[in-house]
């Protein structure tokens, strides 16, 4: 009996997985290791951030991931990995969470560089093609003005989660510029958008315009926007190829779902009639997926993430702390 035992101690078990913690957030995935030996592998997910995150492990032939983890909760997952390097990113928003920055790299065992085959930026389709783009409006110039956003009951339950955003999004359901209101305007607007990483993207465009009230406008954009853009959750700057609004929780529910070639966030000089107004209006851009139709410039779509990008759209508001100008906020060019 006593030599069974001792045998027994001696057997190799089955290996306990090890354990890799993943903290979650807008827009990071944290890894408590970066290197982990072969073998089992327990993934204890944590959601710390505002929205529904999860992740997927790839590389080296796995492509696995974890079931949408809901703010505050954990999920885990279970795999056993071979050597080799891997991704873990967020799967959530076609994309756009990664693309927000919420990926991560994880070696499994000892990986010289030369050996990195299954992990490429570009071979797994993450390396941004284009760094830069340049626009020139083209299209009917429209005015979008205050008025009621068609989509309320869509809308309503996605601002459930915006926090203490939520009351001014209310308010712009009711009254705001994501209106069918519209009027036919004339003007141009060109603008040159450089996605260089967090800190370093730039902008340079100009857009002159004749308002309604027959008041001409000119603004010039310079600088980048990268902190407190007002939106849930937050993050500015110029991203090309982004799928956000809507249903995704990603910014405003008050544009529809949509696809963008372009998505920035400036600051904006702004000149009425010759004088300046402001040197920090905010400004939001977007070449988008078209969400409103020819000949009313109604919004035409929900879910306008499948349209065909074609639409441009500039937003401009006051400053931070600054008074409300009397031009309303949307324009399409
Ligand atoms: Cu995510």
């Amino acid at each position: 009996m006593k030599r069974i035992m001792l045998l027994l101690a001696l057997l190799p078990g089955p290996r306990e997985p090890a354990q890799v913690n993943v903290r979650l957030s807008e827009w990071k995935v944290e890894l408590s290791q970066q290197n982990i030996a072969e073998g089992p592998v327990t993934f204890v997910v944590t959601n710390s951030g505002q929205i529904p995150h999860a992740i997927e492990v790839e590389g080296q032939g796995i492509e696995k991931e974890i079931e949408t983890i809901q703010p505050g909760a954990t999920g885990t997952l279970t795999l056993t990995l071979k050597r080799g390097r891997y991704e873990v990113y967020c799967p959530v928003g076609e994309g756009s969470h990664k693309k927000l920055g919420m990926e991560a790299r994880l070696t499994v065992g000892s990986v010289r560089t030369s050996e990195s085959t299954g992990y490429d930026g570009s071979a797994m389709g993450d390396a941004p093609a284009v760094q830069a783009i340049s626009v020139t409006g083209g299209g009917p110039v429209v005015q979008i003005l205050p008025g009621p956003f068609p989509f309320p009951d869509s809308a309503a339950p996605i601002l459930q989660a915006f926090g203490d955003e939520r009351e001014g999004l209310e308010s712009q359901v009711k009254n705001g510029p994501y209106s069918n209101n519209v009027g036919r305007i004339s003007g141009t607007f060109r603008f040159t958008a450089w996605d260089k990483g967090a800190t370093r993207d730039s902008v340079d465009g100009i857009a002159e315009f004749t308002t309604q009230d027959g008041a001409r406008w000119r603004l010039v954009l310079d600088r980048v926007q990268t902190k407190d853009v007002p939106h849930h959750p937050r993050f500015g700057g110029v991203i090309l190829g982004l799928f956000y609004h809507g249903v995704t929780q990603v910014h405003t529910p008050l544009v529809p779902t949509i696809n963008s070639a372009v998505a920035l966030w400036a600051f904006g000089h702004l000149y009425r009639k010759g004088t300046l107004v402001t040197d920090n209006a905010m400004v939001h851009v977007m070449l988008l997926s078209r969400t409103r139709r020819d000949g009313d410039f109604a919004l035409a779509c929900w879910d306008c993430s499948r349209n065909k990008i074609e639409e441009l759209q500039l937003q401009i508001l006051p400053g931070p702390g600054e008074p409300k100008f009397d031009a309303p906020g949307g324009f399409l060019f």
